[in-house]
Parts: structure tokens; sequence; C-alpha cells
């Protein structure tokens, strides 16, 4: 037997799959197709982190199984080049952003392929190539041609010293990510998506997809639907109308104030007539300095100021009520004011007793002396209402006397927001518009795509805010595509979002240049069949994604409704000492070193056979060389291997039961049980002391999706026929794994004196003779007389002695 020299086998496997497109997708649309899709990296300097080999490694197994049952796969691959990152190595080292990409690009490729994938290296995508964002732009287009493209002032994260926009996540704790300044709120015109408007299509396409629970979840109340009504309040003092969003029109007998939001417009519009202005604008000033977070999700005292001036009229009761500013109401959601229910409203219960305002009882059922009763019950106080049981009717009831009264109805809202599609730097891809002054905003013609990122000398974002691209004065003067009259190009770029929303439709044509994919290609080939990736991207590229593909379906564009049919999450890999790795920790494990060490395979077992697979585990090198010792015992077994064409009598149960376990898991994603079923396996054979040629050759089967250089390269030693990746999956007897024995305990007086062996099939009388007939039994109950016997069928005789 020769050394199991896992260096030149990876190699040379690797090689002979390059040389022989083992993986490309075939284009013969008359077999049945599978559609793997993963999470296509963000090319950084670092390389591959081993988080991506977890990630990867799932649908690759799943692939290679399919592959072998059968099915014309496509397991591509591509990246996700534009991002701040690789913008920020440009203006550190001086080099262009396209040049670092491409260094990335090719050092992850190099990265990938030593891990073994089994991608289809020829659909490749890269979104910062100019053929595929050339595509990103013409379905913005389309977009901004159907109306879902508008620009709106927004606040945006500024910092006055480096004057650049920074993104949420390069702003965290107010404090600029580059220079640590405080950063300030600014107010900007910028460019969104109007993915409002698919609110709805997200949230009921939901019902027709496989996705695991917690992944809807998340984007269930990602969209947040709620469902509630207008109702408009008239103020005492001006021929003036305050509409309110509420979920509990119900309750509008016990509305005792109203709040609005510190930022709302009706302030401005009446500041004359409001006599406490100055205490208003102080207020104002403190809540621009706080997060939403900060508003909302903190537990706080209430705090608020009175408009003196502004008295609202209850529309119900035609009372008198006061209203108040407070930073606990928003002003992006709903209306930006509230009508304030404080009996049966957790925080207008906790404003009203420390504003001293009246609390009123309209749901009978709590105390409203000590808190707020937010349950269902009798309403009382509530004429119309008075004696109704339950919401639902009550919300009914009061929604018909609104419209009697023409001052509200039922609406809905989202929790989601519109997209801000926007950027302010220099690496992403242009928007494609003109501004023109006499014909407003002008799309760039289609056949003028892609409109192409020109070469600049300095990619730092311009003073105030401006894109980089807006100091080249060749890029912004234009003509307007529309009056041929001087115009001005658009200089922001689009969010790193972008040109992963379509990618998985590239995929299927990756590189036709007449559309972004043909519909002969997306017929067949979508929807993805499988999709897997992390929890954090569940919401914003999954919904974003979601919402480009439906957009393009209402376009005729697509043929399913859905981009994805399943998608399932893997678990993070923490470091060995069970935090999550950080270079700052020291903790991060470099999946090359593995691949050096120990080698590919043994780096593909590990991160399946380390937990389960959705779930977040720490890197243990000790379970890597165990991982390391099963690989060398497979290999091993060639000293091991008689002539024989069929199962023993003594492995054969054994394995049909491996062979289900493993076809069975691997579509669970249970990769660890699956792997381990083939470690206790490999134990039996060596208790066995030899395998036949048979059973090595079906072993080697069901090992390849996992550990593929391994078992292509014994396969060829021991002389089987062809080549292991173009076998058949092996199929199981499933009369043969059912167990014909199992092993009982045997109890006296609940205390287990031994175990046996049974038939399963064997009668209770039986079993319970066998049971006192075995040595240690027999023993201790010598003398004593039998009060009671007991068997559990499948699992104990208990004996009751005196
Ligand atoms: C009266 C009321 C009585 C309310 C009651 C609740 C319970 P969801 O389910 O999240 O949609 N609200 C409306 N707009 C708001 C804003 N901009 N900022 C803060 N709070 C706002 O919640 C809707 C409820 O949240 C609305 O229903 C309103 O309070 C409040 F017993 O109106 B409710
Ligand atoms: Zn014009």
């Amino acid at each position: 037997m020769k050394d199991y020299n896992f260096k030149a086998i990876e190699e040379k496997w690797q090689k002979y799959w390059d040389e022989n497109e083992t993986f490309k997708a075939s284009d013969d649309h008359s077999k049945k197709k599978f559609y793997a899709l993963v999470e296509f990296p963000y090319p950084s300097g670092h390389g591959m982190h081993v988080g991506h080999i977890k990630a990867y490694s799932g649908l690759e197994v799943v692939s290679r199984k399919r592959r072998m049952q059968g099915y014309n796969v496509l397991f591509p691959i591509g990246f996700d080049a534009y991002g701040l990152p690789t913008e920020n190595t440009a203006v550190k080292d001086n080099i262009h952003p396209r040049i670092v990409t491409d260094r990335n690009i090719k050092k992850f490729t190099g990265q990938l392929k030593k891990v073994g994938f089994s991608f289809d290296w020829s659909r490749v995508v890269d979104t910062t190539d100019e053929n595929y964002y050339k595509w990103t732009q013409w379905i913005f287009l389309k977009m901004f041609e159907n109306g879902l493209v508008f620009r709106d002032k927004t606040l945006v994260n500024y910092c006055p010293s480096c004057k650049v926009v920074l993104s949420n996540e390069d702003s965290q704790g107010g404090k600029c990510d580059i220079c640590h300044s405080d950063i300030v709120q600014k107010t900007k015109e910028v460019w969104y998506l109007r993915i409002t408007e698919y609110a709805d299509k997200l949230l009921q396409g939901l019902e027709e997809v496989d996705y695991l629970p917690n992944v809807k979840l998340q984007q269930q109340n990602w969209i947040g639907k709620s469902t509630g009504a207008f109702v408009n309040f008239k103020l005492k003092e001006q021929d003036e109308q305050l509409r309110i969003y509420t979920t509990r029109p119900d309750t509008l007998y016990g509305v005792t104030f109203m709040v609005i939001a510190p930022e709302h417009p009706v302030i401005e519009k009446y500041r004359d007539s409001i006599k406490n202005i100055a205490d208003l604008d102080a207020y104002k000033a403190e809540c621009a300095k706080k997060s939403e977070f900060e508003r909302t999700q903190l537990v706080k005292d209430k705090t608020g100021v009175r408009i003196d001036g502004l008295t609202a009229i209850n529309p119900i009761t035609n009372k008198e009520i006061p209203i108040y500013i407070s930073d606990y109401v928003m002003m992006g959601y709903g209306t930006g004011a509230i009508m304030a229910v404080p009996a049966h409203d957790t925080r207008d219960y906790e404003f009203a007793k420390k504003f001293g305002i009246d609390i009123i009882e309209v749901i009978k059922g709590g105390d409203i002396s000590k808190e707020a009763y937010t349950g269902d019950g009798e309403m009382v106080n509530s004429g119309v209402l008075n004696g109704i049981t339950n919401k639902k009717d009550a919300i009914a009831r009061m929604l018909d006397e609104l419209a009697k009264l023409g001052c509200g109805e039922a609406g809905v809202q989202y929790k989601m927001k519109d997209w801000a599609f926007n950027r302010q730097r220099y690496w992403g891809e242009p928007i494609p518009i003109v501004h023109c002054d006499t014909c407003g905003m002008v799309a760039v013609p289609y056949d003028e795509l892609p409109l192409k990122l020109p070469p600049v000398e300095n990619f730092l974002p311009g003073t105030d805010g401006e894109s980089p691209l807006a100091r080249i004065d060749s890029f912004v003067h234009c003509k307007c595509p529309k009056c041929g009259k001087d115009a001005r190009r658009e200089t922001d770029t689009m969010p790193q979002w972008a040109g992963s929303s379509w990618y998985f439709l590239r995929y299927c044509d990756p590189h036709n240049d007449n559309e972004f994919a043909s519909a002969e290609a997306l017929k067949y080939w979508m929807p993805v069949d499988w999709y897997n990736g992390g929890m954090e991207h569940v919401t914003r590229h999954m919904i974003y994604s979601r919402f480009w593909h439906k957009f393009l379906y209402d376009l005729g564009l697509v043929p399913t409704s859905e981009p994805y049919a399943k998608r399932t999450a893997q678990g993070l890999i923490l470091g060995p000492d069970g935090e999550k790795m950080s270079k700052s920790r020291g903790n991060v494990i470099d999946p090359l070193d593995v691949v050096n060490e120990y080698g590919a395979d043994v780096l593909r077992l590990y991160v399946l056979f380390m937990g389960d697979y959705e779930k977040a585990a720490p890197w243990s090198e000790s379970s890597v060389k165990g991982c390391k010792r099963f690989a060398d015992r497979i290999w091993a077994l060639q000293d091991k291997l008689t002539d024989g064409d069929e199962y023993s009598e003594k492995l054969r149960s054994s394995m049909h039961k491996t062979i289900k376990k493993v076809t069975e898991d691997i579509e669970a994603m249970k990769f660890n049980t699956a792997i381990a079923a083939m470690m206790s396996l490999l134990n039996e054979i060596y208790e066995a002391g030899s395998i036949t040629k048979k059973e090595y050759r079906d072993l080697l089967v069901i090992l390849y999706p996992f550990a593929p250089h391994l078992t292509e390269e014994l396969y060829e030693i021991c002389g089987f026929e062809g080549k292991l990746d173009e076998q058949e999956w092996v199929s199981f007897d499933e009369a043969l794994c059912v167990d014909a024995t199992v092993e009982i305990v045997v109890q006296l007086n609940g205390k287990i004196k031994s175990r046996i062996n049974i038939a399963v099939d064997d009668s209770k009388e039986n079993i319970i003779a066998q049971a006192k007939a075995d040595e240690a039994v027999a023993a201790a109950m010598a003398g004593k007389s039998i009060v009671k016997e007991i068997y559990v069928p499948g699992k104990l005789v208990n004996i009751v002695i005196k």
C-alpha cells in the first residue's frame, strides 16, 4: 500500500476536474435539473474564512450526490465585488479598485479550488464586470420606467471631519469609523426604490416557499404588516385635521390625549400660534441626538412637552384633549401622530401617570389603578360599543361609525421602509440617470449601457458628501438624451446590495450579450431549488432580491414569482475559545492552514462533522485530527480488501443501514450524523477484519460527496470501472435496514442487573424466560420468590422479587 499523500492526490484530482470541466452544468434541457445556490463571497483582501467553507460545504455535498442521482446540476459561484473595504484599500495603497478586486478574486478562486468545491467555473459572475453591471443598470432603468425609483430627502450619517456620508455600519455608536469624530445627521436628497409597493406580495409569497421557519419569521417581522385604521382629529384653534394611525380604533372612547413626533410638520406650520415654541424646540433638539433605538427600545422614563396653543377634539366624544410631543412617537411610522389610550396601552399609561392625564377604562378585565389592561373584554364607557365583548367586533363596529362620521377608515401599515438606494462612493454601479433643467430626470438610453465607471485619480469622496464622480467634469457634463441641451449626470453610485439582487438569474445564462438571461435558460433553471446562506442575510439581501425578482416577474421577464424554492442556513463557526472569530481576539482559523496540514478532504469532513449544521459550534483541533484519522483508516482499508462482488454476511445489514442513513441525512442537512454512521461502519469493518470489493466500492460512493479526492483516488487504485464522479448513487434495501435484534436491559426491583440481546419479534414469554436465564440475573434471584414480571417491548424486562 502506498502512503496516503493527500497533497499530491488533491492536486491531481483538482487538475483533472478543471481540465475535464467535470462539474459544468449541461445545456441539455431535457434532463431533470437541480439548481443549488450559495451566497457568493465578497472578495476581501483577507481571503477565505472557515465560515465560507462551512457555508459552501452543505450544498456541495448535496450537489455531488444529485449528480450521481442523474440530475443536471447547476452549482455556480461568483463574486459580489463592489464595496467599501476594496475602496479603502485602493485609497490607502493608491491602487485602482479594479486591480485590487482582480487580485482578490484570483486569490479566492485559488482557495476555493484548493478545497475542491464542485462549482461550475464556466459561469463565474463578477458584479463589477461591465457585462454584468450593464444588466444591473438595465433592471434599475426598468424600475425607473415603472415608477419604482424616486428621490427624497433623508437624514444621513455625516462625518464633518472626513466630509463623507457613512453607512450605519461605519458609524456605530455615533462615531466615525475612520477618524472617530462625532457623526452628525445631515439632510440629503437621495435615491429610493419603492419596495413598499411589493410589501404584500413579499409577505404572501412566503406561503409558497419552503424556508426554515425562523427565516420566514424574520422576513415577516421585517415586513411588519399591521392592520388598523386612520382617524382624523380636528384641531380646536385651526382649520386643520391631525391624522393618526391606530391598531385599536375600538378604544376611541378612551382617548384622553394625543402625542405627535417631535419632528411632526404641524409644529412648524403653526409655529406662530404655539405659545411655548421655545420649549418644543429645545425638546426637539435633544431628540435629534438620539437614535431610533434609543428612543423606542430603551426602558426609560417617559418625557414630553405639552403643546400650548393647539388642542384636539376626539371625533367620537367631541371632547377637547391636549396634544403633546414625545420621543416615543416616531415620524417614520404611520402618520407620526397617535391617539393615546392610557387605560389600554402601556406606553400611554406611563405617560399619563407622569403628566397627570385622565385614564378612562373602556375594556373590562384589568385594574387600571395599577397598570394598563391590554387584554380583551367587555366594552364599557364606550357609547355605541357598550356591551360588545370582543376586540374584533368592536373594531368592525367602530369602523362603521367612523365611516358614518366621515373621519376615518381602515388601513394597513408596514414596518418596512422604502429602500434608500445610494452611496456617495466610487466603487459601485453608476446610477444611469441624467439631470436636465428642462426635462428633469432622464434615463440613460438602454443602448448606451453599460454606463461605465470613469477612470479617476482620487477615489476619496468629495467634500459635503459628494461622490468622487462629482469631481470628474467629463463624466458630469453631458447632453440630455431627450432634448439635447446641456445636462448633468447623476454621480451617486448604487449600494452594495444591488449586484446581489439578481445574480442567481445571471448564472442561468452568464455570457448572454443581448439579455440578462434568455427566457429559455430561465425557464429551465429557475427557480433555485435550494439556497443556503447565513442568517444575517435573510432579511436585507433576501428581501431585496425577492423584490427585484417579483418586479421582473410582473414584467414577464422571469418565469416564477419566487426566486428561491427552499432556503436553509448554516450556523457560525466559533473560535476554539467558543467566541466569535475575530482578528482582535486572535482566534481566527485559516482554512488554508488546515488544507496544508490535513488536506481539503479532512477540512470538508470536519466542518460538516463539527455539530448540527444549522447551529453554532466552536473549532476543535482534536476533532479535526479525528477526521484525519478517519480518512487514514479509509485509505488503509486497501489492505483488508478481499474479492467478492457481494456484501458479506456479516456486513450486509450494516451496509444497507449506512447507505440509507447517509442518503437521507444529506437531504435533511444532518451531515454530522451521516459522517458518524460511516465512522461506525468503518469500526465494524475493522472488527470483521476484511472488506469485499463491493463493500469498499459502495462505501467510496457514499463518502465521495464529503471527501471526493480521497475516494476518487481509492476508486482508481482498486481498479473499479470508470471514474467515481460518473457513478450512480447506491441504493439500499429497506427490508434489510430494520433491526433484527435489539439489546434490552434486565432489572430486578427496578435496578439494572444485566443486558441481553433479543429477537425483536420474539414473544413476551420467551423474552422473560431468556432474561431469567441470564447468569447474573439467575444468581441474584436465587432463593427469592417472584411477585411480578414486566416487559416493555424493545426496552426492558423488570422482575419484582421478594
Ligand atoms: C391607540 C392604541 C390603543 C394603540 C391601544 C395601541 C393600543 P403596530 O402594531 O406596531 O402597528 N403608533 C402608531 N404610530 C406610531 C408611531 N409613529 N410611533 C409610535 N407609536 C405609534 O402599532 C400600532 C400602534 O402603535 C398604534 O395603535 C399606536 O397606538 C402606536 F390600546 O393607537 B395605538
Ligand atoms: Zn432635457
